[in-house]
């Protein structure tokens, strides 16, 4: 069955030029504190918060409006250990095991990573991000979707900032391989591991690498 276009007025307000200005100042200093956190303190976050942020997440664009993720918020300690146990696993294949290519492993020594991730352990939130592939119609029919990576990566920015307006600190991060998160989590065929944030208050002595934001030059072009 094809649902009829049925538009509805746009609720929306039209701000004058000094308002949009002291907003957009005010979005881009917050959003320019962020940074990405890997020493979370064990302080408990409550569940509406993370459903919040999911909520908020959930509310970005997508391909023919298919919304195609799910996100999987863990805060059972078993199953943190069990994700930080098999991510460890393969990081110290990819830094120690030589599977990660010496420019890469360059490019990453500013960052300071290694494989070691005990972060995943001590977040009292691990959410995956699962981008869906497709779905299924209630007859059981494969329903498509479209633009799943451009979806997600947009709903994933949206998570991340809804997560640092919160006052909370994430860390977008990508195991490689990342298929263990499905058999861990019992994710269905159809979905695929996207990105896995923890979630947490960073632990007070926490530091960030030091670096410089490319200019608005460096980045754009006015035509
Ligand atoms: N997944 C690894 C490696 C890594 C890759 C990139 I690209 C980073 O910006 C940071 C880390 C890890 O999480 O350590």
């Amino acid at each position: 069955m094809v649902t009829p276009y049925s538009p509805v007025p746009y609720q929306f307000e039209r701000l004058t030029e000094a308002e949009m200005t002291k907003r957009s100042s005010t979005f881009e200093a917050l959003l320019d504190q962020r940074r990405s956190v890997r020493f979370f303190s064990d302080d408990p976050v409550s569940k509406a918060l993370i459903e919040a942020a999911i909520r908020t997440a959930s509310s970005a664009p997508s391909g023919a409006h298919r919304q195609p993720w799910t996100f999987v918020a863990v805060s059972d300690l078993a199953l943190k250990r069990q994700i930080r146990v098999a991510a460890e696993k393969e990081e110290y294949r990819s830094y120690v095991g030589g599977r990660m290519p010496e420019e890469w492993r360059e490019a990453l020594a500013p960052i300071g990573t290694d494989w070691r991730k005990p972060y995943l352990e001590t977040a009292p939130w691990i959410v995956v991000l699962f981008a869906q592939q497709y779905s299924f119609q209630s007859d059981g029919a494969k329903r498509k979707h479209y633009y799943v990576n451009e979806s997600c990566g947009i709903a994933a920015g949206m998570f991340i900032s809804a997560i640092h307006n919160m006052g909370l600190a994430t860390l977008t991060h990508t195991p490689s391989p990342m298929a263990f998160l499905s058999e861990i989590l019992g994710r269905p065929k159809n979905e695929k591991p996207f990105i896995l944030f923890p979630i947490g208050h960073p632990t007070p002595d926490c530091v960030v690498p030091t670096l410089n934001r490319k200019t608005l030059e460096e980045v754009s072009v006015f035509l």
